[in-house]
């Protein structure tokens, strides 16, 4: 039947962020039906939207998903199992673009653009922001630098539905408007021992 090519989003600033997230990778790869196709870099970001917060870690993995929709596949699924996994590691309702133990965004759905509104099970716990809809690709991929930075790692040339400039592209224009310095890479995923390897100093050298 195929698969179709999903990115994850993963963000945190509360606790042990790299272990979280680091567990997170094993979670989404864990999904029934699901193959992990990637994982990026991770990241050290300067925080975006609110500012007086904790650094954040980022990084983006690639999965591959059945292409639905069924009961339990398609964009709808993946997202409401996306925030299972985030209850699951005690994220907890806060203000929005606060703090938080785990984020996944789903930022992609193959070549896939839906608006739709959340399932009641999908929507954040804060009513001030229930309302929000579903959109794919995610709205915010195309402007933050904690987003494109990991997806180049994994899709440089990928041009996603609805952009007229791949991923790397959309990179290199936002260096331009944050500054090198806001996503700093300090490790990289290393398949056999299912972690990044690397310490908080710098990546761990090419080989
Ligand atoms: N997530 C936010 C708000 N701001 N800043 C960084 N650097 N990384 C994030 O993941 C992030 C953020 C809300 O989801
Ligand atoms: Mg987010
Ligand atoms: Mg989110």
């Amino acid at each position: 039947m195929g698969t179709v090519r999903a990115y994850i989003g993963l963000g945190a600033n509360l606790g042990d962020a790299r272990a979280t997230l680091t567990a997170a990778v094993h979670a989404l790869a864990a999904m029934p039906g699901a193959s992990l196709a990637g994982v990026s870099r991770l990241y050290v970001t300067a925080p975006v939207e609110l500012i007086d917060q904790p650094d954040f870690h980022n990084a983006v993995v690639g999965l591959d998903v059945p292409p639905g929709p069924g009961a339990n596949t398609g964009p709808i699924a993946l997202l409401l199992a996306l925030k299972s996994i985030e209850r699951a590691f005690g994220r907890q309702a806060r203000a929005r673009y606060g703090p938080r133990e785990l984020d996944l965004d789903l930022l992609l759905f193959g070549d896939e653009r839906l608006t739709v509104e959340r399932p009641e099970a999908g929507r954040s716990p804060d009513p001030a922001k229930a309302w929000r809809l579903l959109e794919v690709p995610h709205p915010q991929v195309h402007s933050r630098l904690f987003v494109l930075a990991p997806l180049a790692d994994l899709a440089p040339d990928l041009v996603p539905p609805g952009w007229d400039e791949t991923v790397d592209d959309a990179r290199v224009r936002q260096v331009s408007v944050e500054g090198a310095s806001a996503v700093r890479p300090i490790a990289s995923w290393d398949g056999a021992s299912g972690s990044w390897a690397g310490t908080e100093e710098g990546a761990a050298p090419d080989s």
